[in-house]
């Protein structure tokens, strides 16, 4: 198996959405089966060589357009027309300084740095860490991690194929070499979905490890 040898500027773990609102702790919020399981992996990796680490948190206006009790008439999954395009609808979920939103107290933050929160904007979702779903709105986490030397970046957390393959696609497409650690992240949805989004990031250049490669021999 290859293991990293790990730089502590170049090298750096993006923990996304490790949030309550998407575990069963919060079954009226956004569960996700097993996102509470990621946290151990996560911390497991963060008492490894790593050095570094950001969390991204979805962070939505409470009467955020990604939630389907703002459209009347339809449902959670069901998708909408806005301005920037498809949207897919969500129950009402990460719903800014309430406690699902809240970095989930179990993560082992020593090594995170930066707390990044997107999707603040009522009308503009934001999965990736990077820009919102209009794809053109920039949340400054690029140009953070270049100005600290950042230049590869381990991809963990909540969930894929949404926020984690969005942050994998834009994180590779601005020039960051980049991993997604396939047993530390959630998954939601049908496989056929889940392959058909690994084999789209393959080919922008992101690749999949285990955990096991970012811990110590
Ligand atoms: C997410 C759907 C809506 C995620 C966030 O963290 O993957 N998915 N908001
Ligand atoms: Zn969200």
């Amino acid at each position: 198996m290859q293991r990293f040898a790990l730089d502590p500027v170049r090298d750096l773990l993006l923990i996304v959405d490790p949030q309550p609102t998407f575990m069963e702790l919060c079954p009226d919020e956004l569960p996700v089966p097993g996102a509470e399981a990621v946290i151990p992996v996560v911390n497991r990796i963060l008492a490894g060589p790593i050095a570094r680490a950001v969390v991204t948190q979805d962070w939505h206006d409470p009467a955020h357009l990604s939630f389907a009790s703002q459209h009347p008439g339809k449902r959670p999954y069901e998708e909408v027309a806005l301005p920037y395009g498809a949207q897919t609808l969500w129950p009402d979920h990460g719903v800014r300084a309430t406690p699902g939103a809240a970095v989930h107290p179990a993560l082992d933050q020593a090594k995170v740095v930066l707390v990044l929160r997107k999707g603040y904007r009522r009308s503009i979702d934001s999965y990736s860490g990077f820009r919102e779903n209009d794809r053109a709105t920039g949340t400054g986490l690029a140009e953070w991690l270049r100005a600290v030397g950042v230049t590869r970046l381990f991809i963990t957390g909540i969930t894929r194929p949404y926020c984690i393959d969005y942050s994998a696609a834009d994180a590779a497409e601005l020039g960051f070499d980049t991993f997604v650690v396939e047993d530390a992240c959630s998954r939601l949805g049908a496989d056929a979905a889940l392959d058909e989004s690994r084999r789209r990031l393959e080919s922008l250049g992101v690749r999949f490890i285990g955990s096991a490669a970012l811990l110590p021999t």
